[in-house]
């Protein structure tokens, strides 16, 4: 398999970590064994974690308000599959890459090559009704899915048909559809007939699914559209999971909700009736900021895990998760930034992993809230980072991710190939 790194360079950054690092391991391995806990059965659940890299994360997404292009950014979706596959070289939690069509456009057997030369697969596939394509028949300024015009919710359904053709291809099994329909003033739309027209037309798409598919519908409350949005909230997510059949699912974009509402109540609420389909992870202080996952609230994506080791755990149904990033970086590298991220999220697995259930339950039924919250919090606490750092390098990848692309110059190297004025791909949203 290739690497766009060189082993050597690996190599040689994981020889300044390793000894500290066992012994690091073996010292956390004590303190969890105290608690009854196998620290082994702990990396190993680490080990089998990934999270999927969205195409559009690599390039540097900016702002509503300017993009500030890195050195280097990815030209084409080719560039883009190189820097996913050197997140997922360092840091090992990175097996497949989320598309966006039509950013990430281009001969699927193509895409498909490029992407098993490194060992990625394809994670869901994104469709976009939510901006203008060039040389495009119906604008969506005024929606898509939900458009009052029958012609222009063809055109979005048909564009979502493709999505999933281009996916059958990579060996995607899943459709992620995001919407930005909506009103700007009230009275703009009637909310029931846009909402019907919403589900007459996705009730299209899902025919479409092959058997072995889900569609995950990914709710925000606003943004683009100001003063009323089609699939708005987690509530009308559901409404139309449950509209639609039993491989339609609710995606969770952690950064889609108004700040302070409880996002693991929802995620609870959502495994309890089987319609939790996956994630989009990242940070946020104010709103859809796209920040790093877990750079903000990292407790809260600790509690978010806490409800899906629970679920695990407990065999709940229809329970398996798609797990992704969806970011965009204004200050940062890229590839450091996903590296970290991904990392951040398997923090929160592996941390929530070490909960004491059975004590946390006694706690619940005796109403003893002060011991049943430290018992998420002596979890939570736990630093976990030998137990990652040892997945990374049992799987060939770095100690010390940061520290290892740095010192491999990958960007300086691609920079020398790739011109500062190309589109860093990707949207602003
Ligand atoms: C919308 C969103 C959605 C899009 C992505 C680019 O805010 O989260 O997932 O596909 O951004
Ligand atoms: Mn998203
Ligand atoms: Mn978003």
């Amino acid at each position: 398999m290739d690497t766009m790194i060189s082993g050597d360079v690996v190599e040689k950054s994981n020889a300044v970590g390793e000894k500290t690092l066992r012994a690091d391991y073996a010292s956390l391995g004590e303190q969890l064994d105290r608690r009854g806990i196998a620290i082994d059965a702990i990396l190993g659940k680490v080990e089998a974690f990934g999270v999927a890299i969205p195409s559009w994360g690599v390039g540097t997404g900016g702002t509503r308000f300017a993009r500030f292009p890195g050195q280097g950014e990815p030209r084409d979706v080719f560039d883009k599959i190189e820097d996913c596959a050197v997140i997922n070289q360092l840091t090992r939690a990175t097996p497949t890459v989320s598309l966006h069509i039509p950013w990430d456009r281009a001969d699927p057997v193509r895409l498909k090559q490029a992407a098993a030369r490194f060992g990625l697969g394809f994670d869901a596939m994104n469709s976009n009704t939510f901006s203008d394509a060039r040389d495009q028949k119906h604008s969506y300024k005024f929606g898509s899915l939900s458009h009052a015009d029958a012609a222009v919710r063809r055109q979005a359904v048909e564009h979502n048909i493709e999505c999933i053709e281009i996916g059958r291809t990579l060996g995607s099994k899943a459709l992620t559809v995001w919407i930005g329909d909506g009103s700007n003033f009230p009275g703009q739309v009637n909310f029931a007939r846009a909402f019907e027209r919403y589900l007459d037309a996705m009730k299209d798409i899902y025919a479409a699914l092959p058997g072995d598919w889900r569609l995950f519908s990914e709710h925000k409350m606003y943004e683009p559209a100001f003063y009323s949005t089609v699939v708005q909230d987690w509530g009308t997510n559901y409404l139309i999971a449950k509209e639609l059949g039993e491989k339609a699912y609710c995606l969770v974009d952690l950064g889609h909700h108004a700040p302070n509402v409880n996002i693991e109540m929802i995620v609870s609420r959502l495994i309890q009736f089987g319609k939790l389909g996956g994630f989009h992870f990242n940070d946020s202080k104010y709103g859809d900021d796209d920040l790093d996952a877990g750079s903000i609230d990292p407790y809260r994506l600790f509690l978010v895990f806490n409800e899906l080791v629970d679920a695990e755990l407990s065999g709940a149904k229809d329970f398996h998760p798609a797990h992704m990033l969806d970011q965009s970086h204004n200050v940062t590298d890229p590839i450091e930034s996903l590296m970290l991220s991904a990392v951040e999220v398997q923090r929160a697995y592996a941390s929530a992993l070490l909960v004491d259930r059975k004590a946390l339950a006694g706690f619940q039924d005796e109403n003893d809230a002060l011991m049943a919250t430290q018992t998420l919090k002596a979890a939570y606490r736990t630093d976990v980072e030998p137990i990652l750092a040892m997945a990374r390098l049992n799987g060939g990848g770095a100690i010390n991710p940061v520290a290892a692309y740095r010192a491999s110059f990958y960007r300086q190297k691609v920079a020398a190939e790739r011109p500062a004025s190309a589109s860093g791909g990707g949207g602003i949203v």
